[in-house]
């Protein structure tokens, strides 16, 4: 990794992936960038205030169906929590609270962001181990040597899963089914379609915050990777693509634009986006046959009287 100085005199390390991921995507046609490239710092800092607003209704329908559900989910006690994209870990405590584990282990891509909630967590929690795995968990993540023993719970929550279309979502399922292991369970929460008055509001709401997140894209690539993006050229879009079933983010041009990455010229026309991400939602159906098919069995699962989210239960 190659060190950058930032504007705090504050060297921090830019992650390779990053950069290719940026040039290829806004080489290509349509231009793309992974959405995981969202959750800097900051980035991650204005998901948890995206959790905060009245119109994004994930966070909130989530949080109050794990704390009906958690104290009935019957886990064996004794099992290591395995979090995958575990951000500041506000769902955590109430996972925690209900069930007797022996370790945590979240699992999450922003460094910093992971230490804190760890730190935070394990306070509030004396006597866990937490062992923090600073990891994109798109690519194999070695879990820690001392949970190798312990039975795991799998926790994916917050519709984490809905950024990947579906061949990659399988194919994530089932690289957790092999680090989890043998007799894994899977706790995981899904978003579902409904109408899109209710689906576009939540990933563009009124504040702007959403906004906000996806032009810190373009911030994020102008500070790590010496770009020079007039970042108020853009704007935020969020569309519903009702054939593909899936919420998508885009930055829109406002007019022609040229800049510079990385040393790299780029040219974007007025009218083309960058799209940034896909939010895919399921029917209970579809969710069903997702898990199967990446090697899980779905065991039970539990939804908010709006059948707005479901949080299903899996076994390995
Ligand atoms: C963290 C991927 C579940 O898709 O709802 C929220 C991210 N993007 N608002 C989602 C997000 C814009 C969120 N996930």
């Amino acid at each position: 990794m190659l060190k950058q100085e930032a504007e705090d005199g504050q060297a921090s390390l830019v992650d390779p992936n990053f950069r290719a991921d940026v040039l290829t995507g806004l080489s290509a046609r349509p231009r793309a960038i992974p959405a995981r490239w969202f959750y800097d710092r900051r980035g991650s800092e204005l998901f948890e205030e995206i959790t905060q607003l009245p119109e994004y209704y994930p966070a909130r329908t989530e949080t109050a169906l794990l704390r009906e559900v958690c104290p009935r989910l019957g886990i064996a006690p004794g099992a290591a929590v395995v979090e995958f994209g575990s951000g500041s870990s506000v769902k955590t405590p109430t996972l925690l609270a209900a069930i007797d584990s022996a370790a945590y282990v979240p699992i999450d891509i922003s460094g910093d962001f992971l230490r804190q909630s760890a730190r935070e967590l394990g306070q509030a929690f004396p006597g866990l181990p937490v062992h923090p795995v600073e990891a994109d968990f798109l690519r194999p993540v070695p879990l820690p040597a001392q949970v190798a023993d312990l039975p795991k719970l799998g926790f994916f929550p917050g519709s984490t899963i809905g950024n990947m279309n579906a061949w990659h979502a399988v194919d994530l399922l089932r690289a957790m089914r092999e680090w989890l292991g043998e007799g894994a369970q899977l706790l995981i929460g899904m978003d579902r379609v409904k109408s899109p008055d209710v689906l576009v509001p939540a990933y563009d709401d009124a504040q702007g915050v959403t906004a906000a997140f996806n032009l810190n894209l373009l911030e994020r690539i102008n500070r790590e990777l010496g770009g020079t993006i007039p970042v108020d050229a853009f704007r935020h879009r969020a569309i519903w693509n009702a054939d593909a079933a899936r919420i998508e983010m885009h930055l829109e041009a406002q007019r022609d634009v040229a800049f510079e990455v990385d040393g790299r010229p780029f040219a974007i026309a007025a009218g083309e986006t960058i799209h940034t991400e896909n939010s895919h939602k399921y029917g209970p159906n579809g969710g069903r046959m997702l898990l199967r098919a990446g090697g899980w069995t779905p065991v039970r699962e539990w939804t908010d009287p709006d059948d707005w989210f479901a949080l299903i239960l899996c076994e390995a």
